[in-house]
């Protein structure tokens, strides 16, 4: 199992094939987990360049996230019993309260574990309460919040003013994203940044965290 091939597969979205793949990269080949990753990533990416060229859509987007799951269900544990240690940016990943849509958080999820963040997602419909000890317990210091709902946008304002009175605000960084936002509303929300789909987000949160 050459890197490529490991490449290729993200690329075509195998997903019934990956998890196969990268088991046998790791047990038959012995190859390193990191190396494994980067060319996982090295695949997420040019699904990245093809969705912003149009050659890929939503779907593929979400399939691409979606193989990239199978992959690290062998991936991760491996990292994580590896003593190297990559850049691990702690980022808690919610649907604000009220609403249940996670298909968008679910790709940013995504990428950003194939990105190498450590990515603590709590769902949907989360109430700021549970942002705030999530950040405690974490040291999260990005959080990426989704809001699809007009209707639940006012809790990016919530989730902000719960940071302050916890006295966390200046120490996390608050990204959105979601249909019904812009960079002028998230701004006025209390949120530092806003992205309109999931791979500029990416980029974004890499600029936030220093990367
Ligand atoms: C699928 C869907 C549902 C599913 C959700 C399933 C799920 N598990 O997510 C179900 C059926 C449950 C649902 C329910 C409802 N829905 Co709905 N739903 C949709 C639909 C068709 C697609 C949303 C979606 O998944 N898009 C695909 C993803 C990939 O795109 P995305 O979420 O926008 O995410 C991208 C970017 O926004 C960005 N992004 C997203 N989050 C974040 C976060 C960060 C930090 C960053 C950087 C980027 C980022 O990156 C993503 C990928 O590039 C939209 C219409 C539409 N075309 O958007 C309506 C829509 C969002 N729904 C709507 C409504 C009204 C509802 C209901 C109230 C309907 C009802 N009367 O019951 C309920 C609300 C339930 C609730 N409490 O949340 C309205 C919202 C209108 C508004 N502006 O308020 C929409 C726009 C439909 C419409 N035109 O009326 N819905």
């Amino acid at each position: 199992m050459d890197f490529e091939k490991l490449t290729e597969l993200i690329i075509e979205l195998e997903v019934d094939d990956i998890e196969a793949a990268v088991k046998e990269a790791l047990d038959a080949d012995g190859k390193d987990p990191f190396d494994i990753l980067n060319a996982l990533t090295k695949g997420m990416d040019e699904v990245g360049r093809r969705y912003e060229e149009k050659e890929y859509y939503l779907t593929e987007l979400v399939l691409a996230g979606e193989t990239m799951k199978e992959a690290f269900k062998v991936l991760q544990p491996a990292l994580a019993a590896s003593d190297k240690s990559i850049d691990k940016t702690k980022i808690i990943l919610a649907t604000v309260q009220g609403d249940n849509h996670d298909i968008g958080k679910n790709i940013l999820g995504s990428l950003l574990l194939s990105s190498g963040f450590e990515v603590h997602d709590l769902g949907m419909d989360v109430d700021e309460n549970v942002i705030v000890e999530k950040v405690k317990e974490t040291g999260a210091t990005i959080i990426a919040l989704s809001s699809l709902l007009t209707m639940t946008v006012e809790h990016i304002k919530t989730t902000h003013e719960a940071l302050k009175s916890a006295g966390l605000r200046d120490k996390v960084k608050l990204i959105v994203g979601g249909a019904p936002l812009n960079m002028e509303l998230a701004k006025r929300l209390g949120a530092d940044d806003f992205a309109d789909d999931a791979v500029d987000g990416v980029r974004h949160i890499k600029s936030l965290a220093g990367k």
